[in-house]
Parts: structure tokens; sequence; C-alpha cells
């Protein structure tokens, strides 16, 4: 494969609800979206930087500054065969996993286009329906939140993952597990605990929570280690997995016992496939996880999320949770048995409606080989 031409352009699109966390309020996603070309077939990536460095450092614009100054000059017109190979032309780079992912992933949209099969097979498995849960922001009141819960069971998902913080944690797992007594539960902290605070999170063991997610900060992984010795709740690491080395890291240290996998933020599915397999071997529970994705990257964690690893529900919901109209159509639909299916044709099976692309387009930049 030789990239012969590459776009990148900043796209907004208003979420359709204000997703709260506990770093922060999003009403928009504001991302690049990377288009690169060979043969006359286009393979699409979607960036899951913010345009705010809360999640994690990078932002939509440190992406951009690296991708266009370092990342698109080593990939452009170089001939390579798998896109999994991009990584070692990119070495050279440190960090900036999310900038890298987006590029990544869009060759191997690329990849599989060019050799008429659909993404999921490129990595390795089949498709399949896939287990559905949502996540479910900080809302201002419990009662609010009960009855988004209510909804989104109505529409079939399969698991519920709440968004906690100091000062909202206990009433609202509490609310959410009195009214549904046997839902498959967990709580998400987005890091926003310190190690002091292990009897506050030991108090979520009594509600039955399938895990909790990154309690402390990403660099803390002793401290998780710590924590989960006090905890009856599994640990399910999100911000802490940025590498296949720092998984490793983690359950040799047993700081957690589920991982959570994202593409966007490992650097691409390479290193996913790499923490996948680790992971599997060792017989650790992993689960996909969303970044509020358009319907590209939704697809891409779809194809993804067909590997026999990920044996828990993910956080890879419909479209219009987020986005109407997304990006694509028709847009991505969850059954009333909560799975997804994931789109066939070749690649990713999806591209973004020109129309749609263009209305949403801050600006963009065009590289030739
Ligand atoms: O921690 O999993 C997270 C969204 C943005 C950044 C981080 C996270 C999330 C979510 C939403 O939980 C997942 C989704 O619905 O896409
Ligand atoms: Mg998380």
């Amino acid at each position: 494969m030789r990239v012969e031409s590459l776009t990148l352009a900043v796209v907004r699109l208003p979420l359709v609800r204000p997703f709260e966390t506990s770093f922060g309020r999003t009403a928009a996603r504001e991302f690049v979206l990377v288009a690169v070309s060979a043969g006359g077939l286009t393979g699409w990536g979607e960036c899951v930087a913010d345009v705010d460095p809360f999640y994690t450092a990078e932002t939509t614009a440190t992406a951009w500054h690296v991708m266009s100054q370092y990342l698109v000059p080593a990939m452009l017109g170089a001939e390579f065969a798998r896109a999994a190979e991009l990584a070692v032309r990119w070495q050279r780079v440190r960090g900036h996993r999310m900038a890298k992912a987006a590029l990544e992933m869009a060759a191997w949209d690329l990849e599989a286009r060019l050799a008429g099969k659909p993404l999921c097979e490129l990595l390795g498995a089949a498709a399949r329906p896939i287990a559905s849960g949502v996540s479910i922001g900080i809302h201002g009141s419990v009662d609010a939140l009960v009855d988004r819960v209510r909804a989104e069971l109505a529409d079939g998902y399969q698991r519920i993952k709440i968004k906690i913080k100091p000062g909202w944690d206990l009433a609202p797992t509490a609310a959410v597990r009195e009214a549904f007594p046997t839902v498959a539960l967990m709580v998400d902290a987005n890091a926003a605990y310190t190690a002091a605070d292990g009897p506050a999170l030991a108090a979520l063991d009594r509600f039955g929570l399938m895990m909790i997610e990154q309690p402390l900060d990403y660099d803390d992984l002793v401290d998780h280690a710590r924590l989960q010795t006090e905890l009856a709740t599994p640990i399910c690491l999100d911000e802490s997995i940025t590498s296949p080395k720092l998984a490793a890291d983690a359950l040799a240290l047993e700081a957690c016992r589920i991982i959570n996998i994202k593409p966007g933020r490992m650097g691409g599915f390479g290193p996913s496939l790499a923490v996948h397999d680790l992971a599997r071997a060792r017989g650790v529970p992993l689960w996909h996880g969303g970044m509020l994705e358009s319907g590209i990257g939704r697809a891409h964690n779809l194809h993804l999320s067909t590997l026999p690893g990920f044996t828990l529900p993910g956080d890879v919901a419909a479209s219009r949770r987020y986005f109407v109209p997304d990006l694509i159509e028709p847009p991505i639909e969850v059954a009333p048995d909560g799975t997804i299916a994931v789109p066939s044709g070749a690649g990713i099976g999806v591209d973004p409606v020109p129309d749609r692309l263009r209305a949403a387009t801050l600006h963009s930049e065009r590289f030739h080989a």
C-alpha cells in the first residue's frame, strides 16, 4: 500500500445531550477526521482527542500539530504492506497515541478495503453481534439519572455504567441499584479519587457492581494495586492503559482485574491487538470503551469488538444517543436484545455522507505524496 493523498479535517458535531464526567461537561465533539487514499479507495479514521486536555493530555490541536508535522510526512508516499507497520515509522515520536491511532486506524480501514474484506476479518475475527452497554453522565438529580437509566434499559442495553465523582457516588449508585436490583451495573470515576479514598470506594461494594473504572489517576498503578486489596469490587483501568507495556505492568501489579480497550487511546489496532492477546492469555476480561465517537470511530470500535477476548458488554452504543444525524447513513442502531450489528462491506463498512461532512467541517488540509 502506498498512501497517495491524505486529508485531515477538524469536524464539529453537537451532542444530542451534554455529557458530564468528573473532569467536565461536553456539549459537542470537535475532532480530527482522517481520510487516506490509495488505489482509488479511501480509508477513514477518527481521532478521539477532545478540545480540552482533561481526559488525557492530548487535544484536537495537539493531534493536528503532531499529525501534520510528523506522522503524515512519515507515511505519505511510503510503501508498506500492513497498517500495523506504521508504528515503526513513528517510533521517534513519543506518546501522542491518539494522533497515531487515528492515522493507523484509517490505514487499517484502507488496507481492508484494498483487500475487499471487512475490517474485522483483517483483525482476525468474524462479524458477530456486539453486546452493548451505555455510559451515563452525571445528572442534575438522582431522579433524573434513574429516569435516564430506565429509558436506556427500555432500548435493550445490557449493562449500565454511571459516572461518579466525590459527592456524586453513593447516592446515585444506591438509587440506581434500588430501582433496578438485577441490572448489570458499574461506575466510572475518570480518575477523580485519591489513594486516601479507599473507605469511600469500599462503601460501593455492597451494590454488587461489575467493576469500578479508573478510580485513581492515570499514572497511579501502584496505588490502584493497593486500593484493589481494599475493595471487593474489581477495578477496571481505562486512562492508565495507554500501551501493551502498561497493560502488562498493571496485570503484574494486580492494579486491575478488568481492562477497557479503546484503540484510539492506545495508538491504534496494533497495540490493541497486543493488549487483547495478553489479557486473553491471562483470562482477564475485556470490554470495548467509547469516546463519544461519530459513526466512523464507532464502526472501527464495532469491528475490534468482534475479537473473542471482548467478553463483557462495551460502551459502543447506537448513533442516536450521540448525534442526530450521525456523519454516516444509515446510523448505527441497537437491537431489542441490546446487541449491535457490525457494518458489513469492505473495511469499516461505512462512509461519511459528503454533505454532512462538509457542513460539519471547520477546516481541512489535503496532503499529497
Ligand atoms: O471514561 O469511558 C470514559 C467518554 C469520553 C471520555 C471518556 C469516557 C467516556 C465515556 C463515554 O464513558 C463512552 C461513550 O458512550 O462513547
Ligand atoms: Mg472510562
